[in-house]
């Protein structure tokens, strides 16, 4: 029996980039959708990028979600390669905070997008959460799961604030 296709490729350009982009992994893992994860740069392993875009499709991914730092240009330059929706992850920066890595993400040439999110942790779980969305709407048991996570937060907020 053949096994089905990863349906999410987790990239990034840096070791130093994976505790950001295991936020990314972890909101896949609690949604229970299979991934994925690698270190392709833009700059360091070029080969390894156009290989991976040039792949894509055949190996059956749906979402592509990309995280980088800096002159961060692994999202966009995946998007150029393959038409699998990518997702762009701007990783913090000391430098510059990630705002390098924000802009160098988000401005992208008319045909070639990339859905940037917000920049660090919280940008890569909203990845992973973005990734879902697309998912659950070829998967009704996955759109479930997507929507008792969301209620869960809801419920998870309280309706006052605590001095604690
Ligand atoms: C980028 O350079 C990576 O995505 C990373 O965010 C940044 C720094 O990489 P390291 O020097 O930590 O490997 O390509």
């Amino acid at each position: 029996m053949t096994q089905a296709p990863i349906p999410v490729g987790i990239i990034m350009g840096s070791q130093s980039d994976w505790p950001t982009m295991k936020e990314a992994a972890d909101m896949l893992d609690a949604l229970g959708i299979p991934y994925e994860a690698k270190i392709v740069s833009a700059h360091r392993t070029p080969d390894r990028l156009w290989d991976y875009g040039k792949t894509a499709v055949d190996r059956g991914f749906q979402v592509i979600i990309a995280g980088a730092g800096g002159a961060a240009h692994l999202p966009g330059m995946m998007a150029s390669k393959t038409r699998i929706p990518v997702i762009g992850v701007p990783v913090q920066t000391k430098a510059l905070s990630g705002v390098d890595s924000l802009y160098s993400i988000l401005q992208m040439p008319r045909g070639y997008p990339v859905a940037t999110m917000a920049i660090g942790a919280a940008g890569a779980a909203n990845a992973g959460l973005m990734a879902a969305g697309i998912l659950a709407l070829q998967d009704s048991d996955l759109a479930a799961r997507l929507d008792k996570w969301r209620a869960d937060l809801s419920a998870s907020i309280p309706q006052e604030p605590s001095n604690d």
